[in-house]
């Protein structure tokens, strides 16, 4: 049986959809953040030490960080419903990769920039041009990767459109998603899954499905 230690209005959110898209049975342990200071509660520490969601157990197997629980269940349990083939010579399976990557790496820095430099108020001024700049180079980057597409990987539904859709909506509550209406379709587009539908009812109020 697999457990998802999820915490609520977070990066979870998207394992969650990926659970209910491959049909799996879980147990979902939900923690809430601290209504103040917005931080994962202390029992997360005892699942694992950066004490961070999402974690999920499989068969007495640990498994942190999104992009590896991403592709761990999508490896194991899709059946290469959402993956593109291992082929490293494949210019598919390298974007796969890439965008796996780039949503963690890249696409979430610009935004996590802007999210605590706004709490420094003036002090945090000179920030500023390069916080908006990378904001702009990273979603104009993914918007004209996308292009008329309607999924990022050779223009099938797949577990890297999963991994990108925190960014996305995170982009929408805080960055330039709505600069780029196929972006605005692409978030729409994924959200209208059935398994992302499902995910919600179970995980409970996401506010990051509200922009
Ligand atoms: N790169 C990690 C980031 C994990 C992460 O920062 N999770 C956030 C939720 S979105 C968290 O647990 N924050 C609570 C805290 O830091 O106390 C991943 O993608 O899994």
């Amino acid at each position: 049986m697999i457990t998802l230690h999820h915490l609520n209005n977070s990066r979870s959110q998207r394992v969650l959809w990926l659970l209910e898209e491959l049909g799996l049975e879980y147990e979902l342990v939900a923690y809430q953040r601290d209504a103040v200071s917005n931080l994962a509660p202390p029992e997360l520490k005892k699942v694992h030490p950066l004490g961070k969601s999402p974690v999920i157990e499989d068969n007495g197997l640990l498994v942190a960080e999104s992009a590896t629980i991403v592709e761990y269940l999508a490896r194991k349990y899709g059946d290469g419903s959402l993956t593109p083939e291992q082929n490293i010579n494949s210019q598919d399976y390298l974007n796969y990769l890439h965008w796996m990557h780039f949503a963690e790496g890249s696409g979430m820095l610009p935004l996590l920039l802007k999210l605590y430099v706004s709490r420094l108020g003036d002090a945090g001024q000179p920030l500023w041009p390069r916080i908006d700049s990378e904001l702009s180079n990273h979603f104009a980057y993914m918007s004209d990767s996308l292009g008329d597409h309607d999924w990022f990987v050779a223009n099938r539904f797949s577990a890297a459109d999963i991994q990108l859709s925190f960014v996305i909506e995170a982009g929408a509550m805080r960055g330039p998603v709505a600069d780029h209406p196929n972006l605005v379709q692409y978030k729409e587009r994924f959200r209208a899954r059935p398994a992302y539908q499902r995910a919600l009812e179970r995980g409970g109020p996401y506010k990051f499905a509200e922009t």
